[in-house]
């Protein structure tokens, strides 16, 4: 079993290169922006929820979020492991994400953390508004995201940083090259 976390600040392309390493790896991606997002546009009550956190840039309570991955990572195409992206964001994640891979039987394996520079994100993230019309990517709330990451979501940097699982990826190249270093790391390692 492998499960591999994408690690980023918002924008950093979590999802973009989750999308395109699925197919190298032969895993599936498990994104938790996604699961929301797909939930929304189905007006399911979970996605009700979780949009009144979303549209103001910050995160979703942890337990509605944990309940959500446990059912994904339970469905048979995730039995290898899986390409988390988004998840976990919080150390409370992270610690229940341990909990839920052992009773899996499974641990983490690699935790590549994709560096980009705030002034860019913000760029990229406006630039997807335009493109893709997302409800949380104007600048108010991308600023919130922002320091969401940084309370929140830096930590665990260290959390993973202590096991040894940590591994920097250069964020501001091409999709292409950022991906082609990814596969290296995790061929690597
Ligand atoms: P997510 O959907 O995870 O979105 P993200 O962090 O903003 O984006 P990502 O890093 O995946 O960037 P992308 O590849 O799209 O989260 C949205 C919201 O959901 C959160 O704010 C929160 O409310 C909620 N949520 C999600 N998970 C949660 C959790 N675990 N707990 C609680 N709440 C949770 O790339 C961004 C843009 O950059 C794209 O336009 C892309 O084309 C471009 N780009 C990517 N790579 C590039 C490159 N190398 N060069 C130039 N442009 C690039």
């Amino acid at each position: 079993m492998k499960y591999i976390i994408l690690l980023g600040a918002p924008g950093a392309g979590k999802g973009t290169q989750a999308k395109l390493l699925q197919e190298s790896l032969g895993l599936p991606q498990v994104s938790t922006g996604d699961l929301f997002r797909f939930n929304l546009k189905n007006e399911t009550e979970l996605g009700k929820l979780a949009n009144t956190y979303m549209e103001k840039g910050q995160l979703v309570p942890d337990d509605v979020t944990i309940a959500m991955v446990r059912d994904r990572l339970a469905q048979p195409d995730c039995s290898e492991g899986a390409i988390l992206d988004g998840f976990p964001r919080t150390v409370a994640q992270a610690e229940a994400l341990d909990r839920l891979l052992a009773d899996f039987g499974g641990r983490i394996t690699l935790v590549p953390s994709i560096k980009v520079e705030q002034e860019v994100l913000v760029d990229r993230l406006v630039n997807r508004a335009r493109l893709e019309g997302r409800a949380d990517d104007n600048e108010e709330t991308i600023r919130t995201r922002m320091i969401v990451y940084e309370q929140q979501t830096r930590p665990l940097l260290e959390f993973y940083g202590k096991q040894g699982l940590v591994v920097e990826v250069d964020g501001r190249q091409t999709v292409e090259k950022v991906q082609a270093d990814l596969l290296q790391v995790i061929q690597e390692n």
